[in-house]
């Protein structure tokens, strides 16, 4: 197939030719664990890496090789890099950037593990993390320092949907001689590139959306060619191991060549779900980058094709009151996650982000009553009169 350009047509073709495999229209799973060579010379070339070719897959595999090829195309990429789990693209990823004595400027507001990881793992190797409110990048202006080598920041975020102005915040951070890597996982490159508009590396938990179906855990990172052969052969081949599972990454395949049709989808169904949960009384606040009021819209419009289908709310009673609303589901599933087929809903505080001490919540914009809803592929009907049911009050609306 000669030059597809669109992105469904990448996400589906991207790298692959039938041709070259017997004609198998699907990617055949690489399930070898090592690669035989043709030589012991050529053994030891490809361990000096004079030679192309796959030696072992704690490296390289084919498989996870075309996923690669596809994140990469996908946002714009040079390179990618498939890893065991989100958690392992972050912990690959900033491992091999950062060193003692260096300091990590994030945002507030970071998925709970994620957070958890700086506290408890860079922190304890004399890495210095500085927390600051991306919202308004004076904060990070002011805090860039000369030992500053990395700014991390998850856009939307995870659970409150702030959002970080990707370009303004890359060239803060370049003027500074540090390194952009975002967290694209609520986005996905189909509403967001940040390497288009600057960030040196993007990462996904694959688990999400680009999985799509709630049956993997995976990780995906995206970057400059150079970059991301150091983060394979140092963060991942020797100081993590997160290699992902040839199997994972077949499933992970499927599921971006559906990944523009479910967005789309997401998206508009979230829409409709946030005006709903804006207009009912018993609603306190909506969080939704698609909202007319939401107070950073003019980032959403810059750089979001989409407003995406992640919505966080707090409902009146506070923490009581979102709790109860949540056990009155009948469809939608209490559960931790996102970017499914099912609609999910989960208490941040107490789940996602419980890692947080509820001082550091406090001070980090994750309130006690928010709750995360994942706005799923159900009939949106379906989904509106659930929450309708859940809701305090009359019934307002009625599936007809
Ligand atoms: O290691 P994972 O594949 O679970 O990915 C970690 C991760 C990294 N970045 C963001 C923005 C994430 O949301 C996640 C995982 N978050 C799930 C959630 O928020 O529901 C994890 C369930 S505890």
């Amino acid at each position: 197939m000669s030059r597809p350009t669109g992105f469904a047509t990448r996400a589906i073709h991207h790298a692959y030719d039938p041709q070259d495999h017997e004609g198998a229209l699907t990617p055949p799973v690489h399930l070898t664990s090592t690669f035989a060579f043709d030589s012991a010379e050529a053994g030891g070339e490809m361990f000096a890496g004079e030679r192309q070719g796959h030696i072992y897959s704690r490296i390289s595999n084919p498989t996870c090789d075309l996923l690669e090829q596809r994140i990469a195309t996908l946002e714009g990429a040079e390179a990618g890099l498939a890893l065991s789990s989100g958690m392992g693209a972050v912990t690959a990823v900033l491992w091999t950037l950062l060193s003692p004595g260096d300091q990590v400027i994030v945002d507030m507001t970071l998925y709970g593990c994620t957070f958890a990881f700086m506290q408890h793992g860079l922190a304890k190797w004399g890495i210095t993390i500085t927390h600051v409110d991306m919202t308004d990048l004076d904060n990070l202006r002011a805090a860039m320092t000369d030992k500053t080598r990395v700014v991390y920041f998850e856009t939307p975020a995870n659970p409150n949907m702030r959002l970080v102005d990707i370009a303004e915040a890359a060239q803060i951070a370049h003027e500074g001689g540090a390194q952009v890597v975002v967290d694209n996982t609520y986005a996905t490159p189909y509403l967001t590139r940040p390497i288009e508009l600057g960030a040196d590396i993007v990462l996904h938990s694959a688990t999400k959306y680009l999985g799509g179906h709630g049956d993997v855990v995976a990780g995906l990172v995206a970057g400059r060619a150079e970059q991301v052969a150091e983060i394979r052969l140092v963060g991942m081949k020797d100081m993590t191991g997160a290699v992902m599972a040839p199997f994972n990454a077949m499933l992970v395949l499927r599921g971006l060549k559906t990944l523009n049709l479910r967005m789309d989808r997401h998206c508009a169904s979230a829409r409709t779900v946030a005006d709903y949960l804006a207009a009912h009384p018993a609603v306190r606040t909506v969080y939704y980058p698609g909202l007319a009021d939401f107070p950073q819209r003019d980032i959403a419009e810059r750089q979001m094709d989409q407003p995406g289908a992640m919505i966080a709310f707090e409902v009146e009673g506070g923490m009581a009151g979102g709790i109860a609303m949540m056990n009155r589901l009948r469809m939608i599933h209490r559960a931790v996650s996102l970017g499914d087929a099912e609609t999910l809903i989960q208490h941040p505080a107490s789940m996602t982000h419980s890692t947080y001490t509820p001082e550091e919540r406090a001070e980090h914009g994750i309130s006690d009553g928010l709750i995360r809803l994942s706005v799923g592929l159900e009939d949106v009907e379906d989904i509106l009169s659930d929450l309708d049911q859940a809701l305090p009050g009359p019934v307002r609306y009625a599936a007809e």
